[in-house]
């Protein structure tokens, strides 16, 4: 039997104001728009440089004490693509987060698990659960979902460092829990012994080479603070192994070998001086934190320039390549790059979601960012 589809545009308009009075959607109207032919992120390739955001931070510390600033001093990282919310990326919480002299941001714990990456300073701690976890330039602390967390700033000179959380992920599975700590303003006792996660579980692997870890696992680490030296020691010895533009580490839990948190993972990679990465992408998004070194990344056919303190994002899908010329030098010799990363992969991996792609050649850079 064949229909005869007769009517009037008029009668189709009219169809079409009686399902939206009745909240019903034709789908056949929003087809292209919900089945792309691959991931069309809202979130943009984006860059905050260093030398943007830390006078403002400066200032910040200046005008707005902790406590007037609901709890934390942070500055999020608002992607131009989202439509005036406050995240980095679809998922992905990014942030720079300082504290001034003697300073102390107070505890409270919520189901958005955090990282922290130490840009420069020194001096502040953060307690996580109890264990007080001294913080320096380059470190890597964790504090996981409902954990009770606070910074404090016990030494005389500012303390900046990278936040980077999962929040909207968790804003979206609609399981967002925030308490402040019983005694509102105030930090968890100051234990007597610091980092008591460092000497239980840092004798373990901390690290893999793979690109994105492949055991999964619900549990965060239960080490909670991952030192620099011992990831230059990793990317020193993979430097020295091979001949790659990029070299590239993941922190693991040294328990399982999973990456440090169930919805997030963690990863520092070197660009080697005079050298250029081929374009990769991959599904899920990530925010990029220049540690040390100058060079550039082309993402999506855009040129960012970037320098220590710099951070930026690649949206999911986004094609990526990294490169360092050889026109700065360190001790005489020209200077690698150094870069922070953190992820939403393993939730991609544990939803049978990741993907990742190499392209065979360099993208033409059709573009060149300059930050505002
Ligand atoms: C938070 O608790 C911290 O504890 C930093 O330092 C940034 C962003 C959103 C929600 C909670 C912190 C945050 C945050």
């Amino acid at each position: 039997m064949t229909l005869d589809h007769v009517g009037t545009d008029a009668d189709l308009a009219e169809l079409y104001r009686d399902l939206a009075a009745v909240d019903l959607s034709p789908l056949w109207t929003i087809t292209e728009q919900l089945l792309t032919p691959t991931p069309k992120p809202r979130a943009v390739p984006w860059l905050w440089s260093a030398a943007t955001m830390k006078p403002l931070a400066r200032r910040a510390i200046q005008l707005v004490p902790v406590e007037r600033g609901g709890e934390r001093r942070v500055l999020s990282l608002q992607n131009p693509g989202l439509g005036g919310s406050p995240y980095a990326a679809g998922t992905l919480w990014g942030a720079l987060q300082c504290l001034g002299p003697r300073e102390v941001a107070p505890a409270h714990r919520h189901s958005p698990g955090a990282i922290r990456f130490v840009l420069e300073g020194d001096g502040v701690f953060t307690t996580v659960d109890g264990d007080a976890c001294d913080m320096h330039p380059g470190d890597l602390v964790l504090t996981p979902s409902m954990n009770w967390h606070d910074h404090v700033n016990s030494g005389d000179g500012e303390m900046f460092w990278f936040d980077g959380l999962d929040l909207p992920m968790v804003q979206a599975l609609d399981s967002i829990f925030f308490e402040p700590y019983p005694g509102p303003g105030e930090s968890q006792p100051e234990p007597a012994e610091h980092n008591v996660s460092e000497r239980l579980y840092a004798g373990g692997t901390r690290y893999t080479d793979r690109a994105v870890a492949d055991v999964l696992s619900p549990q965060h680490s239960k080490l909670m603070i991952y030192r620099w030296a011992d990831t230059v020691a990793e990317l020193d010895r993979l430097t020295a192994a091979s001949d790659d533009a990029v070299v590239s580490v993941e922190y693991t839990d040294p328990e399982s070998g999973a990456s440090v948190m169930p919805t997030m993972a963690c990863a520092a990679y070197r660009v080697r001086a005079g050298s250029h990465s081929l374009p990769v992408r991959r599904t899920g998004n990530s925010v990029h934190v220049v540690f040390s070194g100058h060079g550039s990344s082309v993402i999506d056919g855009r040129r960012f320039d970037w320098g220590p303190g710099d951070m930026f994002v690649v949206p999911s899908w986004a094609a990526s390549e990294h490169f360092v010329d050889t026109a700065h030098f360190i001790d005489d010799r020209p200077e690698h790059a150094e870069v922070f990363v953190v992820s939403d992969a393993p939730v991609l991996r544990a939803l049978g979601l990741y993907r990742e792609e190499t392209l065979v050649a360099p993208q033409p850079i059709t573009d060149i960012f300059s930050p505002r």
